[in-house]
């Protein structure tokens, strides 16, 4: 006899032979002769057969009893043999007959991945193309039901990897990948295979990318311009006076940070601490000898003396740098102002768009009767306070400026109200007395 069945059919399945095979057994013996047990022999519990007893003429039927045999992964094929055995008491005839039950394969495996997990290190900064790794998953099952595809990579930035279907590689898609080590160290995502040429039953595997750090990130100072002002005795400052700049980078040495003067140190008069980034004073200042290379560095200026004292006025250019390769840096500006200097940071609002910045400062100066330094000037918006509170009958004001200065008092502040009132008089409104530019200018 010979049959197929499915692997792994249920308990109760009955085996159906066709043509040629027909599933009966008979003995011509009469009475008690005729009487016979049926039993399977070898086949480990798998099937079981009836009737067990039958007397001349039965058909039999085998069905499943224990399918664990029935993996077609394990084998092909189960062969036993049924015996039928005559029970009379004075005879003892036997027959016995092959059963060859060739097992079905069904899509009964999910692919199963070479490793449990998959993690590769991988510099922040790869660009297309790079590889990430090859992944393989394989299949018990034949034909079909075995035939593995690589359908899906799953998790956050997955559309900034590409997935071969057929190789399971996998590379970066994109340059603007968004892999960042700054934002995180590692990034979990998986990769997904299904059989039946990727229709069938899925397995999924962990990909972590560990990221390596890049020196990709510039120190940045807490401020564009650092404002101290010295001691009276000129051996300090008035405040202990730090410059700082953080760099982003998640690792050292990409983001430990140095300082250094790059200009304005004449003559060394500053220190800046390298680590720490605090500014001393190396000796005291001697303010005299500034004012005497300063004024034979401008001696063709003309000779009215400025508002305050802008020759006692230090401007140092500071970098900060990184220790990663290569090396990032950025710079700064610091001002340090004479003894005595009380410096306020004044927010202007100005008529005019277009304003010349050494001109508004020579105004403001007449104005608060100190040192003004600008450091931004830009357009008044409609909505901010300001904007309420100058009134709009002038023709000629169509537009305003926001200006942030840092005004810088001396010990000896003078406001000469005649200045400004020719000013005023000069022009017909107020608001002339800012120059917008130079072709309306005094
Ligand atoms: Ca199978
Ligand atoms: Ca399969
Ligand atoms: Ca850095
Ligand atoms: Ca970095």
């Amino acid at each position: 006899y010979v049959t197929r069945v499915d692997e792994n059919a249920l308990q109760g399945t009955a085996l159906t032979f066709m043509d040629p095979y027909v599933p009966r057994v008979y003995d011509d013996d009469t009475g008690k002769n005729g009487v016979f047990s049926l039993t399977l022999l070898n086949n480990n519990g798998t099937f079981e057969i009836t009737p067990n007893v039958a007397e001349r003429s039965a058909s039999f039927l085998i069905r499943v009893r224990d399918n664990s045999w029935l993996d077609f992964e394990q084998r092909q094929s189960v062969q036993f043999k049924i015996l039928a055995q005559e029970l009379g008491p004075a005879t003892n005839l036997s027959a016995m007959v092959n059963v060859t039950v060739y097992i079905n394969d069904v899509n009964d495996n999910t692919p199963v991945f070479d490793q449990p997990g998959y993690t590769v290190e991988l510099p922040e900064n790869m660009t297309v193309g790079t590889k990430v790794v090859q992944v393989h998953a394989s299949d018990l099952d034949t034909g079909l039901g075995g035939k593995v595809r690589y359908t899906a990579i799953l998790g956050y930035l997955n559309t900034s990897l590409n997935l071969n279907a057929e190789t399971g590689l996998i590379t970066v898609a994109t340059n603007s990948h968004g892999f960042d080590r700054e934002l995180m160290p590692e990034y979990h995502l998986y990769v997904e295979a299904r059989d039946m040429d990727g229709a069938g039953n899925r397995a999924q595997v962990p990909l972590i990318i560990k990221l390596i750090d890049v020196n990709d990130e510039v120190p940045v100072f807490d401020k564009d311009l650092y404002e101290f002002i010295l001691a009276t005795d000129l051996m300090g400052f008035t405040t202990s006076a730090f410059i700082h700049a953080t760099d982003k980078d998640a690792t050292a040495p990409n983001n430990e940070v140095r300082y250094e003067l790059i200009n304005g140190n004449y003559q060394n008069k500053f220190v800046l601490d390298k680590v720490t980034g605090e500014l001393t004073v190396r000796e005291k200042i001697n303010l005299r000898s500034k004012k005497y290379v300063s004024q034979r560095r401008r001696r063709d200026v003309d000779a009215t003396p400025p508002i305050g004292n802008e020759d006692d006025l230090f401007i140092l250019t500071a970098r900060a740098y990184d220790l990663g390769v290569p090396v990032r840096s950025s710079t700064t500006s610091i001002r340090i102002y004479p003894p005595e200097s009380r410096k306020r940071i004044v927010t202007f609002v100005v008529p005019g768009s277009k304003l010349d910045k050494r001109k508004t400062e020579e105004t403001l100066s007449a104005i608060t009767g100190g040192k003004v330094y600008i450091h931004e000037i830009r357009p008044l918006r409609p909505e901010e306070p300001g904007a309420k509170d100058i009134p709009n009958d002038n023709p000629n004001i169509k537009e305003r400026s926001v200006v942030t200065a840092t005004v810088l008092y001396d010990s000896s502040s003078v406001v000469d109200i005649s200045q400004i009132q020719q000013r005023l008089s000069q022009h017909n409104n107020s608001y002339s007395i800012m120059p917008e530019d130079t072709t309306r200018t005094d």
